[in-house]
């Protein structure tokens, strides 16, 4: 029987291998970082194409500050490179920037950088693109908690009251609607795990993973990852009626 296929409204990337692509070529780790940066480019546009209504990278987790000062310090620069150069082409695409994770602790030039290409694209209707910067996923769910608890105690809510939509409501994918949750993870560079993305939104998200380091990684590889996501039967926990 051929079965209806799965939309793709929301994918979400692990842009993993940077740092071994650049090993590979005997360059230092910041190159791999500048590919993959020129990469998100190129992806951003090809999800577009493809009608994926949110795309959300994870490229910077509350970790990463433990990496050496060096490489921090480029790291945190290139969201004011991204902008440079790719400002204008996000422009004509009309693509919406977003930018989710602890934006106060970062340094000025950064923060100012991600908030003015949020205000600037904050009227594109076309995709959104959603940078996890400083993002950790218990962290965020430990904020939410707080949120929550503070309604409690103003006696604005009732624990019994607590919903499982009101949780996500309060996550930092809250604003994203009927988008808040992957409908597909990918994961760059061969690891297999979830490193503490999006643990909450991941509950029933197909997952899929590429050998390939993310500056390989290219639009037709992520073409045949969405034309196989398509195809999969997504149950949610139900059982399917065509096994039955
Ligand atoms: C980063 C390139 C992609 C692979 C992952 C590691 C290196 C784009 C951004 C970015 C972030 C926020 C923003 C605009 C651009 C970025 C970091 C690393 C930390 F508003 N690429 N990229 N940020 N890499």
């Amino acid at each position: 029987m051929s079965k209806k296929k799965n939309e793709l409204n929301h994918l979400a990337i692990i842009m993993d291998g940077n740092g071994r692509w650049a090993k590979k070529k005997h360059k230092p780790r910041f190159v791999g970082h500048r590919e993959g940066m020129d990469n998100v480019e190129r992806i951003t546009l090809a999800a577009n194409k493809l009608g994926i209504k949110v795309l959300t990278l994870y490229a910077f987790s509350t970790e990463n500050w433990a990496r050496p000062k060096e490489e921090v310090a480029y790291l945190m620069n290139l969201p004011v490179r991204f902008f440079d150069k790719f400002m204008p082409t996000l422009m004509k695409n009309n693509v919406k920037v977003n930018i989710m994770g602890y934006l106060d602790e970062l340094p000025k030039k950064t923060y100012d950088v991600v908030q003015r290409a949020m205000a600037e694209t904050a009227n594109n209707t076309g995709i959104i693109l959603n940078f996890a910067f400083n993002y950790g996923a218990r962290k965020e769910i430990t904020s939410a908690m707080k949120e929550l608890g503070k309604l409690i105690e103003s006696g604005d809510l009732n624990s019994s009251e607590i919903t499982e939509s009101m949780i996500s409501e309060h996550l930092m994918t809250g604003d994203f609607g009927e988008y808040q949750d992957p409908d597909l993870l990918i994961r760059t560079s061969g690891e297999q795990r979830i490193s503490n993305f999006l643990l909450w939104q991941l509950a029933y998200s197909e997952l899929a993973f590429s050998d390939k380091n993310w500056p390989d990684f290219t639009a037709s590889d992520l073409k045949e990852f969405v034309e196989e996501f398509q195809n999969r039967n997504r149950r949610f926990g139900k059982v399917d009626e065509s096994d039955s």
